[in-house]
């Protein structure tokens, strides 16, 4: 099992480089991904965006171009689409959101014309490096998802599926995360958490150990499990994935886990025909570098099995 990203980034320099189309690429932080993905020969890149700002901003970063494809398109909305479709045309393998907000991109990923839909939910999930835990943790659906239902919830697990296999996770044990241990039928997050945990046993998800509802201390430390007299869970203390209740509480616990925990952090979404490289903008040169890395490995496996 991979526990680290150095461990990642020395397995995606075992495969052949992806072709990446940014949407949006005039972004300084996305330009340096662009460079270190290309000197760790990850990937290849065509780069949609403001040519004008992309041309300046490598000028400014030192950064030559001229092995890069580059397609002109100002409008975000409109890089967006065409980044998408050189993705869905087959001229690219994945998709990386530049300088533009993620439900721009998202409503490229869902069109219906050029977009990379397959007919099954969506979702996305944050691949977290912490240094006080042993391994790395999938956190999800924390970008895409608002609310998810009890069933989409289920297909937001499956769509980790290619994720935890590159990793090595397999089983890959899923924390439905709530507030608390008990199902309480205030708190619905609780009910959801123990319907997928019965779900699991009566062996709904292949490759996957899930058990909830699990507070994010159980999860993870197994002193914890044992303080509250937990016993008898296979997920408690060695979490792989985190499945949160909604995007709020995954949005705020990714922050801060790079924010105040100092995390290192990639995105993806899941379950497209090809992966998409989703990070905040606000995300470091790295993030998306790391992302990038991650999202090969992940249309790489699926190509092959
Ligand atoms: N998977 C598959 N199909 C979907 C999904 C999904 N997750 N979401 C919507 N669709 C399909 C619908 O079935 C429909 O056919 C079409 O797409 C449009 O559906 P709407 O009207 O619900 O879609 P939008 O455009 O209003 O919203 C889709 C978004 C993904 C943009 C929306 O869910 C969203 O804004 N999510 C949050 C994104 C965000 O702000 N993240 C911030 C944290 S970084």
């Amino acid at each position: 099992m991979m526990k680290n990203f150095t461990q990642v980034m020395n397995a995606a320099q075992e495969i052949p480089p992806a072709r990446v189309a940014v949407a949006a690429a005039h972004d300084d932080a996305v330009l340096e991904a662009v460079r270190g993905a290309i000197e760790l020969e990850i990937a290849k890149f065509t780069l949609v965006g403001d040519e004008v700002k992309i041309n300046s901003l490598a000028s400014e970063m030192g950064m030559n171009l001229s092995n890069l494809k580059i397609i002109n398109e100002p409008d975000n909305t409109k890089a967006a689409l065409r980044a998408t479709a050189l993705v869905s045309g087959g001229q690219a393998d994945i998709l990386m959101k530049g300088l533009l907000s993620t439900a721009n991109l998202l409503r490229a990923v869902l069109d219906k014309e050029v977009g990379l839909r397959t007919g099954r939910l969506l979702s996305h999930t944050f691949v977290i490096e912490a240094k006080t835990y042993d391994r790395l943790i999938l956190m999800t659906d924390c970008a895409m998802n608002i609310n998810p239902t009890l069933a989409q919830k289920a297909e937001i697990i499956r769509n980790c599926e290619s994720l935890a296999q590159v990793l090595g996770k397999s089983p890959a044990r899923v924390a439905a995360l709530a507030a608390v241990e008990v199902v309480n039928p205030d708190m619905p997050s609780t009910l959801d958490a123990a319907a997928l945990a019965k779900m699991a046993d009566r062996g709904q998800f292949k490759n996957f150990v899930v058990d909830g509802p699990l507070a994010l201390d159980i999860a993870v430390c197994d002193e914890a499990a044992k303080h509250k007299g937990l016993t008898g869970s296979s997920v408690a203390g060695q979490a792989d994935i985190f499945l949160v209740p909604n995007i709020e509480v995954g949005n705020i616990l990714a922050k801060s886990a790079v924010y105040l925990g100092g995390c290192r952090i990639a995105g993806l979404v899941l379950g497209a025909s090809k992966p998409v490289v989703l990070t905040s903008r606000s995300d470091t040169f790295e993030a998306k570098m790391l992302s990038i890395a991650l999202a090969n490995m992940v249309g790489y496996y699926e190509k092959n099995n």
